[in-house]
């Protein structure tokens, strides 16, 4: 009605980098069905209503509140009448009939199943998939199959990288890189990155991030970290990539599309003596170690900002910081730098928070970014 107050609920931004997300999800029963939507229509190629629900649950997330009734939600944005439906359902029902439909779906679980596999995208699963195989043996038994390494590396190591890596496994395989890293350079800076950064209690891996101070070293002290790991005998796999790093060009409009820093994917030979409270492995496993999935990221020190803003995550926020820079700032943002499109210049950052200030954006924490 006319002349009333202003409302004093805080509107919620349709960007993610505007919003502050804990790990604490208070719209599980939704954002969970929303992301088996999303895988499913990944798996079909329609980007569109996946990323629909991917932003939807982004939004939900980052509410302190339970969603308890459909009213609730008028004021949120990213939230279009499908989502709403499914909503509906689970609070009337505590299911939607849509999700339960695609979980018991033969293409969904298989592909679902193929792509848990190291090495195996949702690409190489449905050619799979097409060709009538349904189960991992089915595949290991297909005589004209050629597994790459990386996908021989998922299948030899699937059980310990299915499983879940732990905060006390993170930080032991801290204390691992920090001493190679510091027994190498002893000026090198180290920082843990990824899910682990935001203080998730488990992750799929662990991400670092390595730099030297001296601007050209970063590639050797990543090869040599290597070299320490392997004749320490903990290296299980190793794909080096070399960087191709270019300082002149602008910053990618592709999301998906990998940085161009030198990096590795490894996988590390873990023992229960070195974690605090033991490993994350299954009851009656009595080897006494485990292997787990390191990722390293080597920057140069003048990228190491972009870098670790890039690497941190979420996916979903990192999207919409790129989107925010786009649409709202005409910026261009990735893992390496910021491009300023009207200015016609690139714009320096020592730290995190000069990117955020560059972007005119409040700084949101690491630990409030999992959106
Ligand atoms: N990232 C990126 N570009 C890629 C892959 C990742 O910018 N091609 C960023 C976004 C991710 C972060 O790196 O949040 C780390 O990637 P992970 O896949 O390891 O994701 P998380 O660490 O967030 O989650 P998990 O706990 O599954 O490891
Ligand atoms: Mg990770």
């Amino acid at each position: 009605p006319e002349g009333s107050p202003p409302t004093a609920v805080a509107t919620v931004s349709q960007y993610a980098c505007q919003r502050r997300t804990t790990i604490e999800n208070n719209n599980k029963i939704f954002t969970d069905a929303f992301e088996v939507l999303a895988e499913s229509y990944e798996f079909n190629e329609n980007e569109g209503p996946c990323l629909a629900f991917r932003r939807a649950a982004s939004v939900l997330k980052s509410l302190p509140w339970a969603v308890e009734c459909l009213g609730a939600t008028e004021d949120l944005p990213c939230l279009g009448d499908h989502t709403k439906a499914v909503m509906e359902e689970i609070l009337l029902y505590g299911r939607s009939l849509q999700v339960e439909s695609i979980l018991s779906n033969e293409r969904y679980q298989t592909l679902k199943l193929f792509t848990s596999v190291f090495g195996v995208g949702p690409k190489t699963a449905e050619k799979w998939y097409r060709r009538g195989l349904r189960s991992f043996s089915d595949i290991l038994a297909e005589p004209s199959i050629q597994l790459n390494r990386m996908q021989q590396t998922g299948f030899l190591h699937y059980g310990d990288i299915s499983r879940a890596v732990s905060k006390a496994e993170a930080r032991a395989l801290g204390n691992i890189i920090d001493e190679a890293v510091h027994a190498i350079t002893p000026d090198a800076i180290l920082a843990l990155t990824g899910g682990f950064r935001r203080g998730k209690e488990f992750g799929h891996d662990v991400d670092f991030i390595v730099t030297a101070l001296e601007l050209g070293k970063e590639e050797s002290l990543l090869l040599d970290i290597i070299d320490r790991l392997k004749h320490h005998g903990i290296l299980l796999y190793c794909d080096y990539q070399a960087s191709t790093f270019d300082i002149s060009k602008l910053p990618s409009h592709r999301f998906e599309a990998m940085d161009h820093f030198a990096k590795c994917f490894l996988i590390l030979r873990l023992e229960g003596s070195q974690v605090d409270g033991g490993l994350n492995i299954a009851e009656g496993d009595s080897r006494g170690w485990r292997g787990v999935r390191v990722d390293l990221v080597s920057p140069p020190v003048d990228r190491y900002a972009y870098a670790l803003l890039g690497w941190t995550g979420s996916r979903q926020f990192e999207r919409d910081l790129r989107r925010f820079a786009r649409s709202e700032k005409r910026m261009l943002l990735d893992n390496h730098a910021l491009y300023d499109k009207r200015k016609k210049e690139f714009l320096a950052a020592t730290t995190e928070k000069d990117i955020f200030a560059h972007l005119g954006l409040e700084y949101i924490e690491p630990w409030q970014r999992n959106a």
